[in-house]
């Protein structure tokens, strides 16, 4: 897809800032149960830590770590005041003359200066903040996500791409002052392990119910150890007192056991990491973004040609003989749940799994479709499930023989983002590699990489900032553009119109234009 820069567009630039800061709900100290054991001070600290990395994995994730590095942001003091931290109602955005005057054309570049200033209107002097932006015209339901850069100095530029003709609408929202950032950062860093989760052990009559996480406090022997022999990728529970390790029988989330700073309350609408925005040092900046909506519908800017599906009739050609496996969390659950309501022909087999985790089946006899959902290994703050059902994608993808007719969906974020960096950029480097195999065995196989959506999370960027999926071929479907870009509000399940585009993305890549399978519309 491409516009001649000759296209003559006619802007008209409304100035909008809207606010998205509310109050939070601090989480409740959650009561863990009675049967841990406790740890004395006397005892060695930990055996196992959030951070480590596999010394030869040391450089990969340091340069994703380095590719996500997010600016200094001002220590909070305990008698810190509000009154200092930035104000949307005092801050203000201005729309730069376009570069070499004139009108504005389809394929320019739109670039906004935006000046932060705290609740008093005093101009802040450092970055940080985390501010999303977007351009809008709801007249022809058109949006796309802008580019947010940090001059560190309390002014910020965002950058857009104009890609339709006529109206379009700069929305700029402050997520999060620095402050909270700073807050974030140091609630991570001080409670690693403030989601926590729990199995229930039993042998004939006697039941247990212990803490587990990615890591725990307390010696060797208190603890039974569940890291996966495959990936490495570590899991303990305390051990339960009259059970053995081998008694495990179910997992579920515990809960969060972390209780903010009552006056750090107010920084925040939610504890969710930001999303970290690459630095802007460069002065000609230029946005990429993965698409934006025209009349409701995404278009890809890589080349993909989006195509409509409009019904279950024309979803199930496209799929037919075709076996989809969906991995991850409830954002990639919502793509099963698309898939198989109201589309007659299409079973859900009863597997008897638990409400959230699944696994879960479908099945259409007449179209030979095979549809799978399954979540990711822990962390995963689901209802109880079966231990046993907690398997890695990893771990799955290597029972996977793939092929032509073999469509992998994967998504994991969601869960992640309470942990340290290291912990999500560990999994991603497991089934990155186990992508890796799949596809050098099937490289016919489609493996589509659902990124995360605001609602935020740290996630997204290491996609954006580094080409760390480039030298694999998958296909990346930018759940947080296409989330940012949609006027509907932000949320961790983004509703049914921008779960019908994402889909359309996906059964684009399943049957493009021009390929073997076409779809309803050339049958
Ligand atoms: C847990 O098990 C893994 C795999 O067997 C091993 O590499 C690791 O050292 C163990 N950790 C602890 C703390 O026992
Ligand atoms: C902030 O930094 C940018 C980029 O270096 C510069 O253009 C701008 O004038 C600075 N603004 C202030 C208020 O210092
Ligand atoms: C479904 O959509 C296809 C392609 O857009 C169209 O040709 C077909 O008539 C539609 N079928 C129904 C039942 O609406
Ligand atoms: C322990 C671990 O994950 N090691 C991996 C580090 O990365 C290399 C390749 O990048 C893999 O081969 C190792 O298995």
């Amino acid at each position: 897809m491409h516009f001649p820069k000759t296209v003559k567009a006619k802007f008209i630039i409304l100035k909008i800032i809207f606010f998205m800061i509310t109050n939070i709900t601090p989480t409740k100290m959650a009561p863990k149960p009675n049967t841990i054991t406790p740890f004395g001070p006397t005892e060695p600290a930990s055996v196992c830590s959030f951070h480590s990395a596999s010394p030869e994995n040391a450089t990969e994730v340091n340069l994703l770590k380095e590719s996500i590095a997010w600016p200094e942001t001002p220590s909070v003091p305990p008698d810190f005041s509000l009154t200092d931290t930035s104000d949307p109602a005092h801050s203000t955005f201005t729309i730069l003359p376009r570069r070499g005057g004139g009108s504005w054309h389809v394929g320019d570049q739109l670039e906004v200066l935006i000046r932060i200033s705290d609740h008093r209107g005093r101009p802040r002097k450092s970055g940080g903040d985390l501010l999303y932006a977007r351009l809008q015209n709801r007249a022809v339901f058109a949006g796309v996500a802008g580019k947010v850069l940090d001059h560190r100095n309390g002014s910020y530029t965002a950058v857009f791409s104009l890609l339709w003709e006529g109206n379009a609408q700069v929305e700029v929202s402050l997520v999060h002052p620095s402050e909270a950032i700073t807050v974030l950062a140091k609630v991570t860093q001080e409670y690693p392990d403030r989601a926590y989760f729990l199995s229930v052990f039993r042998s004939g009559s006697v039941t247990e119910t212990v803490t587990c996480n990615v890591c725990l406090k307390g010696p060797k022997e208190k603890l039974c150890n569940y890291t996966d022999l495959h990936t490495g990728e570590p899991w303990f529970c305390y051990k339960p007192k009259k059970l053995t390790c081998d008694n495990r029988i179910t997992h579920s989330k515990g809960g969060f056991s972390f209780k903010p700073e009552s006056n750090e309350n107010q920084l925040f609408q939610r504890l969710y990491l930001p999303v970290y925005l690459p630095d802007g040092t460069s002065d000609i900046v230029k946005t990429k973004p993965a698409g934006y909506y025209y009349q409701g519908a995404w278009r890809a800017l890589d080349g993909t040609t989006v195509r409509q599906f409009n019904n279950a009739s024309a979803r199930t050609q496209c799929l037919k003989g075709k076996v989809v496996h969906l991995y991850g969390d409830s954002t990639v659950r919502q793509f099963f749940e698309f898939l198989t309501g109201n589309t007659p022909g299409r079973h859900v087999f009863d597997l008897k799994s638990p409400g959230q985790a699944g696994p879960y089946m479908a099945l259409d006899y007449k179209n030979n479709i095979l549809l799978t959902y399954r979540c990711h290994g822990s962390p995963i703050l689901y209802t109880p499930m079966s231990a046993i059902e907690t398997r890695h994608i990893a771990t799955e993808l290597r029972t996977v023989a793939g092929g032509p007719d073999t469509v992998i969906v994967i998504s994991v974020w969601a869960h992640f983002t309470s942990f340290p960096i290291e912990v999500y950029i560990r999994r991603l480097l497991n089934i990155k590699r186990a992508v890796v195999q799949l596809l050098t065995r099937a490289p016919d196989t489609l493996v589509i990489i659902r990124t995360s959506n605001p609602k935020g999370s740290v996630l997204s960027e290491i996609r954006t900032s580094s080409d760390w999926y480039a030298l694999v071929n998958v296909q990346l479907l930018d759940a947080w553009e296409m989330c940012l870009a949609h006027h509907l509000p932000h949320s961790l399940h983004p509703q049914p119109p921008i779960i019908k585009n994402m889909i359309d993305v996906v059964l684009s890549h399943t049957c493009p234009l021009g390929g073997k399978s076409e779809g309803a519309t050339k049958q």
